[in-house]
């Protein structure tokens, strides 16, 4: 047993307009089920790379930087909402669905982005944000000024109580604090209350209105019409309430895997998505669409996919899932038992803009992933976290990620090992979360931090060389060992590990049959498909591997001796040859 020689890393490259990249993406552009086996590379583009020196990242920096996705070989990049936006959500409080934030670019600088991707061989996913607007929508500011129309659009109630002075229900807002909030009515009383499952200034759509239902269809269409391959739903189980808005048992938004809630999941918004299904389809290509849906198990979250449904849902019970072989199995089984039920590819990822870094949530005890509250960061707090033992768990993960059939999700600083930042000043910090809660919960900041590209400190080649302004969150002096520079040609480092691991899955395992489960130790995962194997060791000892298979990948150097060690995960080539 040995570690083979792999293939030389492929060398970073500018894209070459018409010319499609070596790796996953060249052969897939063409392929109308690209979707089914799609690695998607999740761009947050305000801390992707900043062209113009505002400290914010913005589509002229995604362009100078789509080399760095060539070179890892992703099929496809999901952008996080780029429109118009006051940005008190970091962009999932949109005032304008039809142009780009100024800080991100002109709509013609998106076109632009677009062509550019296509023509680097990469698939364009937007995201499209319909459960709530932003308060500076033309929409919300009608409504507030009395237009009877705009309010309808929108879940305006009286309060309850002597003069209406109390809340319509008990809901508590998903970042913290009521999930609602008092109007003023013109003549300076107190007036009726608007829901907003976020913040204040993320008003919620009345989706039983067709107004809006109707103008979120042409919001596809305009998107569509100019090349975007498909869309990422934002809470796509919170587009349709109960609709009488009773109290729930449970008051927070806060997803619970235990308890229903009158907000999230109910059966009316399976609608929506027919329709927009049929949008999809009436072009060629045919549009994708991959839903955020929060919901109690997957077979609930199959309920949103099918052939007149949506393509493909986030298995967030899998990025949820603890370092822990017993959980992934029966994560993985599950959820690919419930998708393959309605034809539908499984959907992979670890991490997102909304999560804790992998590196850093596998670097403290491993919990419960049941057990309530969802977040990790209010459990934690004060266990100084093992990066050195995150980040091998880390590149574990991702090995197994990318052997599992369906599609993989990365986010943008994984394929460099980012840790989350957890020690943002509280006068940096710009999640709502951070402030509607008082700061007891620090938010999402931590996972949002600029990528770095280049050099020996901060802003480490996000912003160009002499810019005026910092990155918009601060970024730890100790990453300059983890820029894409420091790690492009050293063969150990994390960034070299995910571009052998896209290009072999590229190569192998996406034509791969089915999985079958083999027999393997206590603590360890492991499975064929076909000629190809994956095993990995989260347990505390070394396991032996099978004989006579070759090594094609591993995620730390093996033993010789006594096999795979703890926290490593390999690809085999059975049969020995
Ligand atoms: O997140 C939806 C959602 O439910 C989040 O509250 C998520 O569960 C939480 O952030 C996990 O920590 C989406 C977006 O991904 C998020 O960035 C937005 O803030 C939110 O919608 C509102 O648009």
């Amino acid at each position: 047993m040995s570690t083979a020689a792999l293939d030389p890393t492929p060398a970073p490259s500018d894209p070459v307009p018409g010319v499609p990249p070596p790796g996953g993406a060249g052969g897939a552009i063409a392929d109308v089920e690209w979707w089914r086996t799609a690695v998607v590379y999740q761009v947050y583009i305000r801390s992707f790379a900043d062209g113009d020196g505002d400290g914010i990242g913005d589509v002229a920096g995604l362009r100078s930087r789509l080399g760095h996705l060539q070179a890892l070989g992703v099929d496809a990049v999901w952008i996080n909402p780029w429109y118009a936006s006051p940005q008190a959500d970091a962009g999932y409080d949109v005032s304008d669905y039809r142009t780009l934030d100024p800080a991100y670019g002109s709509l013609a600088d998106g076109e632009a982005l677009i062509a550019g991707c296509h023509a680097a061989g990469i698939r364009v996913l937007l995201d499209i944000v319909p459960n709530h607007t932003s308060d500076e929508h033309a929409w919300f500011t009608a409504a507030l000024a009395g237009d009877p129309a705009a309010r309808a659009r929108y879940l305006f109630r009286p309060g309850r109580g002597p003069g209406g002075d109390a809340p319509p229900n008990n809901w508590q807002s998903t970042f913290g604090g009521p999930a609602w909030t008092r109007t003023t009515t013109p003549d300076g009383t107190p007036g009726d209350w608007y829901l907003h499952l976020f913040a204040p200034k993320q008003p919620d759509l009345d989706w039983d209105n067709p107004e809006v239902r109707e103008e979120f269809a042409d919001i596809l269409r305009f998107w569509f019409d100019r090349g975007v391959d498909g869309f990422r739903i934002d809470v796509a189980h919170g587009l349709v309430k109960d609709a009488a808005l009773p109290d729930a048992a449970h008051p927070e938004l806060r997803f619970r895997h235990s308890e229903p809630h009158p907000a999230w999941d109910q059966d009316g918004v399976h609608a929506v998505y027919r329709a927009w299904r049929t949008v999809a389809d009436s072009y060629d290509p045919p549009r994708v669409f991959v839903a955020e849906a929060w919901v109690a198990s997957p077979e609930r979250l199959a309920r949103y996919l099918g052939a007149d449904r949506l393509h493909t849902a986030f298995q967030f019970d899998f990025l949820r899932a603890p370092w822990d072989a017993r959980w992934q199995r029966e994560v993985i089984d599950r959820s690919m038992a419930s998708a393959a039920q309605v034809g539908s590819p499984s959907t992979w990822v670890l991490a997102n803009h909304d999560m804790t870094r992998q590196v850093t949530r596998y670097a403290r005890c491993q919990p419960d992933f049941l057990a309530e509250p969802q977040w990790e960061r209010d459990r934690w707090a004060g266990e100084t976290p093992d990066l050195a033992l995150g980040t091998r768990r880390a590149r574990a993960a991702v090995l197994l990620t990318l052997a599992l059939p369906g599609v993989a999700y990365l986010y943008q600083g994984e394929e460099l090992g980012l840790e989350e930042v957890e020690d943002i000043p509280a006068g940096r910090r710009q999640d709502p979360t951070f402030a509607q809660t008082a700061g007891t919960d620090l938010g999402r900041d931590g996972c949002r931090v600029p990528l770095p590209w280049s050099g020996q400190a901060p802003p480490f080649g996000f912003s160009p060389p002499g810019s005026a302004e910092a990155p918009w969150l601060p970024q730890p002096p100790s990453w300059r060992s983890l820029t894409v520079q420091s790690q492009q040609d050293d063969p150990a480092s994390t960034l070299t590990l995910y571009r052998q691991a896209l290009r072999l899955r590229a190569e192998q395992w996406v034509r791969a049959p089915d999985l079958q489960w083999v027999d393997s130790p206590a603590g360890t995962v492991a499975f064929n498909r076909g000629s190809l194997g994956c095993w990995v060791n989260s347990g505390g000892d070394p396991v032996a591997l099978p004989r006579r298979a070759r090594v094609l990948l591993a995620s730390s150097p093996l033993d010789p001796a006594t096999g795979l060690p703890p926290d490593t995960a390999v690809w085999l080539h059975l049969g020995g040859d």
